[in-house]
């Protein structure tokens, strides 16, 4: 049984605070538990709970009988540059407990997202495979690694229905990123909104692959209803919507804010950013769970900045 009680953890965070509502409009309100370190006094539903502390992790999964969990809680990569030993315990040490606790609670199952922080310098550039050198050079890629390698374990040897995807960058409005170093993209369109002009902490032509949230809510849908027997890889599909630089999407957003200036000033992240590939071969997760996103870069801009105005808008406006 699944998708009758399910506990997502993170939930404060950038995909966290839309997934809760995406889940709770899918499933019904009461069957969602959102929990996070940080407690939102905005949900009355909202449980605090630390997934480093082993024992709050089984309480809270028994209390409620969970049987679906959406473990989100993690340190981002720059966020994970800059406390290394934060990103290893939450990142890792916090899925383990996830893993034991729905083990020991027949959880039947645990969604995992994984990044395109997996890759390294070794990495190919274009069109990544999903089986490809991967060789992170952050703790956060290292991580993220090692959780996908950690749900196949858990799957393989217990049987553990373990699930996740690489995303790629993710762009939203409704709550700030956490601390990575796709972030410019997001902070770019919210200061163009504001009037103001941007300094961006990465180079004009950092290819990355990105997506738009709502795209993302539907992927980790779609890949949690996927029938196991369609499933050939677990833990680690590739999926992107489209591959952007930063000056491209300065070019965009001119579209809407012809005098908005963007200035660069690459800083730590722009290592990252180039250890990242700039796009993915997303096919496997198209063969195994159908998965289509819906929005380009243009829409993606366009929808962004027009929610942050709070009404719709034309590429004249
Ligand atoms: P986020 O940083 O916005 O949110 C993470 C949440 O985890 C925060 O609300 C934070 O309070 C919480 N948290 C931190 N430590 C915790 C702990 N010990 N116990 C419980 N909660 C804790 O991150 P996000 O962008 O929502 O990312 C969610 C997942 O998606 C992560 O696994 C991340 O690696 C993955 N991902 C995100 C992106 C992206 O662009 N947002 C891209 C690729 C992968
Ligand atoms: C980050 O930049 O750390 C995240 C990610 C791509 O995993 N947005």
């Amino acid at each position: 049984m699944t998708f009758e009680k399910i506990l997502v953890t993170g939930a404060g965070g950038q995909i966290g605070s839309e997934l809760v509502p995406f889940l709770s409009d899918v499933f019904g309100k009461d069957r969602v538990i959102p929990s996070d370190i940080r407690l939102s006094t905005a949900d009355s539903r909202f449980v605090k709970l630390d997934v480093t502390d082993r024992a709050a992790v089984d309480l809270v999964v028994e209390k409620h009988k969970v049987d679906t969990v959406f473990h989100l809680a993690a340190i981002l990569s720059a966020s994970g540059e800059k406390n290394p030993e934060l990103a290893y315990r939450v990142n890792i040490s916090g899925l383990y407990n996830v893993f034991e606790s729905a083990l020991k609670n027949k959880v039947g199952l645990v969604m995992t997202p994984s990044s395109i922080g997996v890759f390294g310098p070794d990495t190919p550039k274009e069109n990544v495979p999903i089986e490809t050198i991967t060789r992170p050079v952050t703790m956060y890629g290292i991580t993220k690694l090692m959780a996908e390698y950690l749900g196949n374990y858990y799957h393989s040897r217990f049987g553990l229905n373990a699930r996740g995807l690489r995303f790629p960058g993710l762009i939203s409005y409704k709550t700030p990123p956490g601390g990575g170093t796709t972030d410019y993209s997001v902070e770019m369109i919210i200061e163009a909104v504001k009037g103001k002009n941007y300094a961006c902490f990465l180079k004009e032509d950092s290819k990355l692959p990105m997506m738009y949230m709502p795209d993302a809510l539907d992927s980790l849908l779609k890949l949690a209803e996927a029938e196991d027997s369609r499933l050939k890889h677990r833990t680690d599909f590739n999926i992107t919507s489209f591959s952007v630089t930063p000056k491209q999407l300065e070019t965009e957003i001119k579209r809407y804010y012809p005098s908005f200036e963007v200035t660069y000033h690459p800083d730590f992240r722009q290592a990252i950013a180039d250890s990242w590939p700039g796009s993915l071969d997303a096919s496997a997760a198209v063969q195994e769970w159908d998965f289509h996103p819906n929005f380009s870069l243009q829409a993606t801009t366009m929808d962004m900045i027009s929610n942050l105005r709070g009404k719709q808008i034309s590429q004249t406006a």
